[in-house]
This record gives structure tokens, C-alpha cells and sequence, in this order.
């Protein structure tokens, strides 16, 4: 079911558990500011989800009210993640869905990283 990104934080939800260490992932990459991980349900031959460590919602609520400092920190990671996993030169794909429209699952803030393959023109 997709999540009202104007909705409070939930520290239940699936990421905030990861984050916890409460729940296994596949982790590719860890700093003080961004995990990131296998996504379990790859779209892509290769799909990479990388979350900030703070507890936001989504892009919206990263943006509002994140630090300066998290904010760099997670940008930096995400291009740190893709470049670690070869995917400069042949090109990927970043996506953040935000709220009901875009069908956002998880009400904790994840871009998601897709390669592997030629991915077509973007579809709306
Ligand atoms: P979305 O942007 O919120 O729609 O994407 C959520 C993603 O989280 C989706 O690709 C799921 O496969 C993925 N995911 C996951 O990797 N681990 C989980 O335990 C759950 C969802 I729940």
C-alpha cells in the first residue's frame, strides 16, 4: 500500500528496523550517513536502495528538515555507492518515490539505484 508522505515518522518501519540492525540486509555500502543495500524484490539486474540514517519520511521531509551535513553526506553517498559499483561508464538510473501518487511503500526515505542493463527511456 503506498504511504502519506505528510504522515508522522513511523520507528517501525521495515528501513528504521534494518537501520536497528533488527532486520537482515544485503549491505553494499555503510557511513555515518547512508546505508545501502540489495533491494528483495529487484527491478533491474542490478537494484540498490541507499537510505539516509536519520529518521525522514521521504525526499520532502529530507529536504525540510534534514542538516546541511546529512544532506551532503547522504548526496555523497549515493554517487559514492553507484561509482563503487562500476556504474559510471555504462550509466543508472536514481529514483526516490515520495508519497501517494508515486506509490511510495516504505515511509523512510530510500533512492533506489538501478543498472545492469540498458533501462530505456524513463516512463513517467
Ligand atoms: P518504494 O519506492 O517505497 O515503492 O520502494 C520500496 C522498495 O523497498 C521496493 O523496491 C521493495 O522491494 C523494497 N523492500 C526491500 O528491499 N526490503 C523490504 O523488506 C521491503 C521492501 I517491505
Amino acid at each position: 500500500m503506498p504511504i502519506d508522505a505528510t504522515l508522522p515518522y513511523d520507528d517501525n518501519n521495515v528501513f528504521a528496523r534494518i537501520l536497528r540492525g533488527e532486520l537482515p540486509s544485503k549491505t553494499v555500502y555503510e557511513d555515518e550517513f547512508a546505508l545501502a543495500f540489495h533491494d528483495i524484490n529487484p527491478q533491474a539486474p542490478l537494484h540498490i536502495l541507499v537510505i539516509p540514517k536519520g529518521s525522514y519520511v521521504s525526499w520532502d521531509d529530507f529536504s525540510e528538515r534534514g542538516s546541511d551535513a546529512e544532506i551532503a553526506g547522504f548526496v555523497r553517498a549515493v554517487g559514492k555507492v553507484a561509482r563503487d559499483q562500476g556504474l559510471v561508464a555504462p550509466g543508472y538510473r536514481l529514483l526516490a518515490n515520495v508519497g501517494l501518487d508515486s506509490h511510495q511503500e516504505v515511509p523512510h526515505l530510500h533512492v533506489h539505484i538501478f543498472a545492469g542493463k540498458p533501462l530505456g527511456p524513463m516512463l513517467a
